[in-house]
Formats: structure tokens, sequence, C-alpha cells
């Protein structure tokens, strides 16, 4: 009989990865088909979030007699709970907590990688229905195995990453993840409640027709950027311009479309908030190391995302990201 082995889910895929490399321990697939089972915990929530007034708002009580919890703590409990109970991950850091979380057990101790992540980003467009997110980082670790993770695990360069993903619960839910070996995208079969192979070896166009930006700080931006916008806005044979511009207000929804139809998305320092709003650790070095694998850029308008060297969990960058020619175009403004 004919087993059709076409449509992979994510852990036959990971599987396969594991099979192609014997020498792997399966850590890393198994934190991997981890995040993949609280995204579908998560999904259900958000999916069920426009019946609040059934459900009840957070810190109230359902019909059920349950405490309601606000969506984002929901998910950074699911995406923690999966982690802290499986044989990968010795700690995470979140964006919903102060600070690290070292899980401190025999097998947590013995774990390889830690993670980081932000669980349920743009979560206020929720009551909007606009797609959200969640965003997450795996380091291996740099302290000695068998005794808890330390601080220094957490605060690695990018380039320092061994995978990098994130969740869009949109039109569709999905899960795209980065290792060395590619981009991959598997959007959620709700008929077998599955992730299933959709986006096999994700490509960032060299070149695209979107950028992404909020316009309502144009005035705050340094000269370059501005100038830079004003391209973007300019009909140029040379570069295609003028562009599209299209900016959601969520990340996840903004990077991805741009990953997959080529373009730039843009979170610049301004006068009031100089570092940006977006998270170094949870939010650009994950994207940055995905749009580098896929074939794309990403800087904090000085250098690479990838090579900086935090110092804090929750510490903020500008972001510059997308497709190559774009960022190398906006790259002769920001270095002029
Ligand atoms: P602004 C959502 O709150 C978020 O953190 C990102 O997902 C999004 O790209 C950004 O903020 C939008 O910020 O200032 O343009 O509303």
């Amino acid at each position: 009989m004919a087993i059709n082995r076409k449509i992979q889910t994510l852990d036959e895929f990971t599987i396969q990865q594991l099979r192609d490399f014997p020498k792997a321990t399966g850590e890393l697939s198994s934190l991997l088909r981890d995040m993949g089972l609280a995204a579908k915990r998560v999904h259900v929530e958000v999916n069920k979030a426009g019946l609040v007034d059934i459900l009840g708002d957070a810190g109230t009580t359902n019909v059920q007699g349950e405490e309601v919890k606000k969506l984002d703590v929901y998910a950074n409990n699911q995406f923690m709970g999966v982690l802290r109970h499986g044989i990968s991950c010795a700690g995470i850091g979140s964006e919903e907590l102060d600070d690290v979380v070292v899980f401190d057990d025999e097998i947590s101790n013995q774990s390889k990688y830690v993670c980081l992540f932000d669980p349920l980003d743009g979560s206020s467009n929720i009551d909007v229905n606009v797609s959200i997110g969640t965003i997450f980082s795996v380091y291996r670790r740099v302290s000695e195995l068998g005794k808890p993770a330390t601080r220094e695990d957490f605060l690695q360069p990018g380039t320092k990453q061994v995978a990098a993903g994130y969740m869009i619960y949109g039109s569709s839910t999905m899960m795209v993840y980065a290792t060395r070996r590619g981009v991959n995208g598997f959007t959620l079969d709700q008929s077998i409640g599955e992730f299933t192979l959709s986006h096999p070896d994700i490509k960032c166009p060299d070149k695209g027709k979107i950028y992404s930006v909020n316009h309502g700080n144009f005035f705050q931006y340094d000269e370059p950027v501005r100038k830079y916008i004003n391209v973007c806005q300019t009909k140029d044979k040379t570069n295609g311009g003028p562009y599209t511009q299209r900016y959601i207000g969520s990340m996840v929804a903004d990077v991805h479309r741009n990953l997959i139809k080529g373009g730039i998305f843009m979170y610049p320092g301004t006068t009031d908030k100089p570092k940006g709003k977006l998270r170094l650790m949870y939010e650009c070095n994950p994207f940055a190391y995905i749009a580098e694998i896929a074939g794309g850029k990403a800087t904090n308008g000085k250098q690479r995302i990838l090579d900086i060297q935090p110092t804090d969990v929750h510490q903020r960058t500008p972001m510059f990201i997308g497709s190559k020619l774009m960022m190398e175009e906006l790259e002769t403004f920001l270095n002029a």
C-alpha cells in the first residue's frame, strides 16, 4: 500500500533531519517539537479570543469557574511548561518575565540548550483580530552540563544561535524555523492537529516592492532614514520605486510577509527612543538569524544584528531587516 509521504508533519520532518545526522542526540529536534506542541495550545486560545464576552476578561473567572489569564501570560506559561518538562532546555528568558528562569533539576541541568522567546508578540492586536505571533531563539549552553544554566548562557551574540523561529497566529497558524540547514515553514492542519511542511526551504527574494515602517514617527527618525523612506516613495526605474507601504504593527506578520514576498522592515531609533522599541534577544536576533539563512540581511543601522554582544536579556535595538538588495540600498544612506 502506498504510504502518503508527500506531506511531512513537523515531527516527521525533525525526525528525518535527525536520521540525516545520526550523531545528533535529538535534543534540538525534541525542543522544536515541544515548541510546536505549545504553539498548538496557544493557537486554540488565540482563536477563542474573540469570544472574550463568553470566556471573560483576564483576571476574571469564566463560566467554568476557571481563572482567565491574559493571553500573553497564558502563552508564556505554555512555552515555559513544555520546555521545563522536556529533555532539551536548561532554562528560558521571556519577554513576560523580569529575569531568566533556570530550571535547575537533574534532567534540565544535563540539557544542552537554553531558549529565549516573546510568547505573544503584538498581543495588543488580539481584540481587533490582527495576526500576532511567538518568536523564539535557541542557544547551545556555554556553561558546564550537569550544573544549572548561568546568565552567560543567555547573553550570547545572535551568531551563536543554533535555531530560531516564529509562529504566526493569523488566517492560518504557521510555525517557521531556521537552522544552519535552512528555513522551513509548517502550516497547522487542524484536521489532524499537526503542523505540516507547507513552505520548504524558504528564500527571501533579493528584491521586493514592500517597505514597512511606522510613518507616525517619521520626523523623529535620523536624516539618512528619512532620505531612504523618501526613496521608497519615489518613482525610479532603477530600483523599481515607488514601493508599496505595508505596516500591520505586528512584527511577526510584517516580517513574515516581507520574508516571503521580499521587502524591508524598519523599526529605527527615534529621538524619544534612540534604541528603538524592539528587543534584541527574542525579537531581533531570531528574525535576523532567519533572514540571513534565507538570504536576507539585518542590521541595527550600524552593525549586523547577529554581531551585537548583549548585556541584558531585555535590551532594545533599532532594527532594519529584509531583502539583500533593498538592505544594501538602505545602507548607502546609513553609511553616507
Ligand atoms: P509601533 C507590537 O507591540 C510590537 O512590539 C511589534 O510587534 C511591532 O512591530 C511594533 O511593536 C509596532 O510598534 O510603535 O509601530 O506601534
